[in-house]
């Protein structure tokens, strides 16, 4: 009698918090995952300007690799650089858009005010062409985007590439 109200409260707690920890949390990303600055493998400097360009807009990482970005505004107004899918980018920019000013923060991002630097460190897990870009209302539409090419890790299964045909 007890036990069985135990379970009976017990059990759906349990669900509760599995279900917590299985959800897509913030952080969970199809480009990558946050990375530790002292695991970092590369550091690569990013400069922002109000010609509403990223220099450079196009890197080039290995899979795997944790890179440190230091993301500087030589600007007069507020960049950012925010990393993910075209989709997300979109998504997030649209409400960027309708919330003009609100303050928001992530992992995959760093805002940096005029005269600034930032910081953002990303793991990139997976190969392929990875977007970012500054969502403040008006720089995405400007342009102001860039993209991290990630090369597959040497020893990846993806080597024959098209080819992979077994005849
Ligand atoms: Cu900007």
């Amino acid at each position: 009698m007890k036990r069985e109200l135990i379970q009976a409260l017990f059990v759906p707690a349990l669900f509760a918090a599995a279900a917590v920890m299985a959800a897509p949390g913030h952080g969970s990303n199809p480009v990558g995952e946050p990375g530790k600055a002292t695991q970092a493998t590369r550091t690569i400097e990013v400069n922002m300007t109000d010609t509403m360009r990223f220099t450079p807009a196009e890197v080039s990482v290995h899979q795997g690799e944790t890179v440190r970005f230091i993301v500087k505004n030589s600007g007069a107004v507020k960049h950012e650089l925010v990393l993910g899918t075209p989709e997300d980018l979109k998504a997030h920019y649209a409400m960027m858009v309708k919330m003009p000013g609100v303050e928001h923060a992530d992992d995959n991002m760093v805002s940096v005010e005029p005269g600034k630097t930032g910081e953002v460190v990303w793991r990139f897990t997976k190969a392929g062409k990875i977007d970012f870009a500054c969502l403040q209302p008006g720089h995405f539409d400007a342009g102001m985007r860039g993209f991290v090419n990630v090369a597959p890790k040497a020893g990846a299964a993806t080597s024959g590439g098209h080819g992979g045909h077994p005849h």
